[in-house]
């Protein structure tokens, strides 16, 4: 079987000319918000990266085919199914493509995806890692192996504290992998700008990002980056409000049996019902700010190669 892309003709001109473009994941529209807001979502942080010169290129799985970039009806499609639509890993990408199903990839499929199109900054909301209880469950992302192998750069709010924070980040130094805090030198908790977990490095710039994303690639050193971006000041939830929170829906989790591609949902959803969608405002405001900062880098990464 030959295998090709779907790339679409905005991507396809602008990875011609080596232009700025930013790829965006699918499960957050199809798992990680209710409909309308995801779709409402995935629109305006699309918009955010073309008012900050760069081309985004949503990636999603439709009756089988790799699109690379998405019409506005496609996008609608994903957010409207939602949960009904499988959410793609690494592991899931032949079966949804053999038989021909439509998928919404994760952070992981996605970081490989855009690689093989040429893609090389991403932005999402927050990466899976270490969840909490893993040295029992061995529940680790497949978002952490990824950065291991992907060229990709994904901006991120930091990881969300249902996961084991400090595990992600012996996991994440473990595969060789440069974690910068942007603008920070603490390691964000998507919903609160602090964690009490220092990052190894910071960067200040997106010019700086990007300097460090041609070393790392010009020096052979394969992999992706962690961009750990702090959600904006007015939207966060400080770590001690959404502490008990998290730690009742992680309980909940364990105790009805969700286990596997099930637990981040299940988690995201929690959280949204009980904090009355609080959670879902400052996920939306992260998204748009992880956007904006991805364009930016995008735009002195392909500065720098012209
Ligand atoms: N974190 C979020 N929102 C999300 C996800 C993570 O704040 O929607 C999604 C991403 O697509 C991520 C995936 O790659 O969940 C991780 O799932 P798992 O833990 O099953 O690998
Ligand atoms: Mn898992």
């Amino acid at each position: 079987m030959a295998f090709e892309l779907s790339i679409n003709a905005d991507v396809r001109t602008a990875l011609e000319k080596g232009a700025a473009v930013v790829a965006l994941e699918s499960t957050i529209i199809a798992h990680g918000m209710p409909y309308p807001q995801n779709v409402e979502t995935a629109r305006e942080v699309e918009k955010i990266v073309r008012d900050n010169g760069a081309i985004p290129a949503t990636i999603a799985i439709l009756s089988g085919e790799v699109k690379i970039g998405l019409t506005p009806d496609e996008l609608q499609y994903l957010g409207r199914e939602g949960r009904s639509i499988a959410k793609v890993s690494v592991r899931d990408l032949p079966f949804a493509v053999a038989q021909k199903r439509d998928g919404a990839t994760t952070v992981a499929s996605t970081m490989r995806l855009a690689a093989m199109a040429g893609i090389h900054v991403f932005a999402t909301g927050g990466i899976g890692g270490v969840h909490r209880g893993a040295e029992k469950t061995f529940d680790i992302s497949a978002d952490m192996t990824e950065f291991a192998n992907s060229n990709v750069a994904v901006v991120t709010a930091g990881a969300k504290a249902i996961l084991d924070l400090a595990l992600t980040l012996e996991t994440l130094e473990t595969l060789g992998v440069p974690v910068v805090g942007f603008g920070t030198d603490e390691f964000p908790a998507f919903y609160s700008r602090a964690s009490g977990h220092a990052v190894p490095m910071r960067c200040d710039s997106a010019a700086e990002i990007a300097d460090l994303l041609r070393a790392k690639w010009a020096m052979g050193l394969n992999g992706g980056v962690v961009v750990a971006n702090p959600i904006p000041e007015a939207f966060e939830i400080p770590a001690e409000e959404i502490a008990a929170v998290i730690e009742a829906a992680v309980a909940k989790a364990r105790a009805g049996g969700i286990t596997g591609k099930h637990v981040t949902p299940f988690l995201l959803a929690e959280i949204a019902s009980v904090t009355s969608g609080r959670s879902l405002t400052a996920n939306i405001a992260l998204a748009r700010h992880n956007a904006l900062v991805a364009a930016q880098i995008a735009a002195a990464l392909s500065e720098k190669r012209s």
